[in-house]
């Protein structure tokens, strides 16, 4: 039965995502393993689209991705770029079809870095823009180099370069937005997700900067929000985010001394006063802007120290999603995680419905920071981000 077409009022709140590229480029893969809890080795098993799967995402409680996962055979292709005649994709004329680039208001284009047809290749990715461009125009165009990790290393980051300068020039006069480097074997996927997702939250700001005081109260190193069931990063504080946030030294001190956000001026831990700033963590290196992202193929790994890794939230999100999902195999639920070790603590727990948060927060100098502590604030913080995240 054909859909009917979206009331456009509710294009606003529903933005319909568009996951098109040619057949085996990997595109339900990627939809699997961010959006349905599906293992990387598990997506062997998927078969081809047939015509087009939708989806409707829910993210952060309100957010609703209409997402079009489109089969990418020959065959398919060309009826989606018939965006005149109506015919759908199995050959039959069908005028009620709603056209595939209708209210488009993002486009993901993934394309194989393996494949060896590249004139067709190329030849799709132009004309599906060229659609894009006629029927949606203000949408945003992301492309994803898709299966990196099929190339060698030292040739990712040029082959990378290369296919995007050629892949810009084609797709003008339509800009293409950003441009990932991506695998389902490791964090990219997550990078490129987060940042096409979160281009759709248009009140991030406000998430950082409460992320930012949050970190201050608990004197963090680094805090970040992670959605709960895409474990997608959504919004993070570092050394020099928390350090810029509002209050003075002498009221950090006293917060210091805190359990909770509640209690910010109890004195229940006055250890915890005289504290000299070791530096026993490099500060974390800025994190470029997600819709200016690098790919992890050319991320300076071999140059950074390991905790300067720019991908390093997304690999959190990459082990925990996986961990969570071997947790869910063997009937059981993921709920929190805790490390303790002399250099740092960390805490990762539930924060809202929606969010889990994580907090890396380094010992004082009577040696201990109280994983307990650091839980009572993520817990006392939570009618503050539920306000926040409904302003989102
Ligand atoms: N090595 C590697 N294989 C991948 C990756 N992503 C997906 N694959 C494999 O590629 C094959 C095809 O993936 P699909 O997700 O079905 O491809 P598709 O683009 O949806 O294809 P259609 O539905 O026909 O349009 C599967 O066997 C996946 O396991 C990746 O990042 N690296
Ligand atoms: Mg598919």
């Amino acid at each position: 039965m054909p859909r009917s077409p979206l009331r456009p009022h509710l294009t606003s709140i529903r933005p319909k995502v568009l996951l098109m590229g040619r057949s085996y480029a990997g595109k339900s893969s990627m939809r699997s393993v961010i959006f349905a809890n599906c293992l990387a080795p598990d997506t062997a098993r998927l078969n081809a689209t047939y015509r087009i799967e939708h989806r409707e995402v829910r993210f952060l409680g309100q957010l609703v991705l209409d997402l079009w996962d489109c089969g990418g055979q020959d065959g398919f292709m060309e009826a989606y770029l018939n965006t005149d005649s109506g015919v759908a994709a199995d050959g039959r004329v069908d005028a009620s079809r709603q056209r595939v680039f209708d209210n488009a208001q993002a486009l993901v284009y993934v394309l194989d870095v393996e494949s060896r047809d590249d004139p067709k290749d190329v030849a799709y990715f132009q004309r599906t823009v060229a659609a894009l461009h006629r029927v949606s125009p203000q949408a945003r165009l992301y492309v994803l180099a898709h299966k990196m990790d099929l190339v060698p290393q030292e040739r990712r980051a040029a082959l990378f370069r290369s296919l995007l300068a050629r892949l810009r020039q084609l797709a003008q006069p339509m800009a293409v937005t950003a441009a990932f480097a991506t695998s389902i074997w490791d964090e990219s996927l997550y990078s490129a997700w987060s940042a096409i997702v979160c281009a759709f939250l248009p009140h991030r700001e406000a998430l950082q900067t409460g992320l930012a005081q949050f970190g201050e109260v608990c004197e963090a190193e680094e805090v970040v929000l992670f959605e709960r069931a895409t474990f997608l990063v959504i919004a993070s504080a570092t050394t020099e985010d928390i350090a810029g946030s509002a209050s003075s030294p002498s009221t950090r001190r006293q917060r210091r001394a805190s359990s909770s956000l509640d209690s910010a001026d109890s004195d229940e831990h006055p250890e915890n006063d005289a504290v000299g700033m070791r530096s026993w963590w490099r500060r974390p290196a800025k994190r470029a802007d997600p819709l200016a992202s690098q790919p992890s193929a050319s991320a300076p790994t071999a140059m950074a120290p390991p905790l300067a890794d720019l991908n390093r939230f997304e690999k959190v999100s990459n082990i925990v999603k996986q961990f969570k999902l071997c947790c869910f195999k063997a009937s059981t639920h993921f709920r929190s995680l805790e490390i303790s070790h002399p250099d740092m603590v960390l805490v990762l727990d539930g924060l809202t419905d929606s969010t889990y948060l994580l907090v890396v927060a380094r010992p004082d100098a009577a040696g201990a920071v109280n994983p307990g502590s650091l839980r009572v604030n993520i817990h006392a913080a939570q009618p503050h981000f539920t306000q926040l995240l409904r302003m989102c």
